[in-house]
């Protein structure tokens, strides 16, 4: 049984004291994290307070990137064995905005996985297509591209405890959902695809996230396909009352 995961990604908001107030907000009303995981990614000038705030409580924090090193000259770059010296047991890696604003590559998205699992934390693993690539009906090829590339050289072990998180860029911060048959479709090719190169029982242990435009009003829906365990979420994990709304979606 994989258990259901509801991740915010803050992306480039919120500061160390909005990162506090909003943790005592939520802490007390999340649901129990065998039921349903709560995550948030928050900017690395935020991790401190987050991690600080959050430890006792049902959230867990997540970076929303890392260098695929540990240490040495790379200026500006997050180590990923600070970050798992500070506790943060998921970090984000190929979001749509770092591959298209930072030239984050499969081959990076694919070092930073390895270097996340060596560090003994999980990836969150961002896929997805342009509408371009939509609309010329080659999603699944696409997607199954970056999947391939992405999880490169992992062991059985780590795709089990991987998160995928499939996000459309043309669904991204527009308010425009994927239908939930549209997400199903792509989620479920995911899990194919990993059974193909790994096993069913991999695939099947694996938590596959939707991402974009998620919000209160369709998490239900979403939830309900088989093969999306939770998702990833921008804009409507901001506010301490539409996380909350989203993390208790089954109540
Ligand atoms: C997609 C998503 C979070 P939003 O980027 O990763 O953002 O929910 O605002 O579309």
């Amino acid at each position: 049984m994989r258990i259901p995961l509801i991740a915010g990604n803050w992306k480039m908001n919120k500061n160390p004291e909005q990162t506090r107030e909003f943790v005592s907000a939520v802490k007390s009303k999340l649901p129990q994290s065998g039921k349903v995981e709560t995550v948030i990614g928050a900017p690395a000038v935020d991790l401190e307070a987050l991690v600080e705030s959050s430890a006792d409580t049902q959230l867990k924090p997540a970076a929303e990137n890392c260098y695929f090193e540990d240490a040495g000259a790379f200026t500006g770059e997050n180590s990923p064995k600070v970050l798992s010296e500070m506790h943060i047991p998921y970090v984000i890696i190929g979001h749509s905005e770092r591959r298209e604003y930072f030239h984050e590559t499969d081959e990076d998205v694919n070092k930073k996985a390895h270097q996340i699992f060596k560090n003994r934390m999980t990836p969150i693993l961002c896929v997805g297509e342009s509408l371009e690539i939509r609309e010329k009906g080659e999603t699944n090829k696409w997607v199954e591209d970056q999947v391939k590339a992405g999880i490169k050289g992992l062991t059985e072990d780590q795709v089990s405890r991987l998160v995928i998180a499939y996000e459309p860029i043309w669904a991204i911060g527009t308010g425009k959902t994927a239908t939930s048959e549209q997400a199903e479709e792509v989620c479920a090719h995911i899990r194919k695809v990993v059974e193909k190169l790994y096993s069913e029982g991999v695939a099947e242990k694996m938590r596959v996230l939707y991402g974009g435009s998620v919000k209160p009003e369709n998490i239900k829906e979403l939830m309900g396909k088989k093969n999306i365990d939770g998702g990833l979420v921008g804009g409507a994990s901001l506010e301490p009352e539409s996380f909350l709304q989203l993390a208790n979606y089954n109540d």
